[in-house]
């Protein structure tokens, strides 16, 4: 498909969704522009985004929300499979592994960003319901993964970015809460240093150091977040105002 204008993805980066997307379009080299945006339950915003949620990725033909569609509508431009693969089976069990993490793995640790992140405090009943799901994921995804050197195998896939970003944040909670190191539970430490070199991976958190510090400053956060020091790596974006 040809595109006459660049894609707009609209969001900011403190979001692990949006970094997902945000990855998803350097990783393909998918040309783009970034609108900072915040989650809004105005009118205006529903209008665009029915949940009042980021990301959302303008087209010449409207408005995409959630991030697998993002994923799908960037892979389904694309002249060749990318990153996805291209055997139905192995596509299917790429989307197997997101669906696990955004379900079972970062739903569950997004119901306790309020005590974390937030200022605010989780009671003991959702810090435990939480846990129960979290033990089921690990003991699935450990079924479904084995970095070979990316999740899936040999190739870089959506799954990788979808679960790098969303256990990236995994981590910091379930290290916060718990006291528990998520990624050594299912033995990923390595392919997720492997993952944080990368161009992309670099680029995506200098935006979110910056805008991560400030958002826990706001929010009066427990946590206290120590910067790795990000550079960005690829040419500049555009970056344009809300
Ligand atoms: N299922 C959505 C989740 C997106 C999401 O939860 N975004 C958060 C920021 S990371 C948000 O917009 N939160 C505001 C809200 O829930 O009101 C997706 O895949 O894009």
């Amino acid at each position: 498909m040809t595109r006459l204008q660049p894609l707009r993805l609209h969001g900011y980066a403190v979001s692990n969704y949006f970094n997902i997307a945000h990855a998803a379009l350097i990783e393909t080299a998918t040309p783009f522009e970034l609108v900072t945006t915040r989650a809004s339950q105005q009118a205006e915003f529903l209008a665009i985004s029915p949940m009042g949620k980021i990301p959302l990725l303008h087209t010449p033909a409207g408005w995409i929300g959630e991030t697998v569609a993002i994923l799908g509508y960037i892979e389904d431009c694309l002249p060749i499979p990318t990153l996805h693969a291209a055997d139905p089976f192995q596509r299917a069990r790429e989307r197997q592994v997101i669906n696990v993490v955004q379900l079972y793995v970062e739903a569950p640790v997004r119901s306790l960003f309020p005590g974390v992140f937030m200022g605010a405090n989780n009671s003991p009943v959702s810090v435990a319901a939480a846990r129960i799901t979290l033990d089921r994921a690990v003991v699935a995804l450990r079924h479904l993964v084995a970095p070979g050197p990316f999740l899936m195998g040999p190739a870089l896939s959506y799954a990788d970015l979808f679960a790098f970003y969303c256990l990236d944040i995994a981590e910091r909670v379930c290290g916060f809460v718990y006291r528990r190191s998520i990624l050594a539970e299912l033995g990923l430490q390595g392919w997720f240093a492997q993952m944080a070199q990368r161009d992309s991976t670099q680029t995506v958190l200098a935006l979110f150091e910056d805008a991560f510090g400030q958002y826990l400053k706001e929010k009066n956060a427990t946590y206290r977040f120590r910067p790795v020091g990000y550079r960005t790596r690829t040419p500049a974006i555009e970056q344009r105002p809300a």
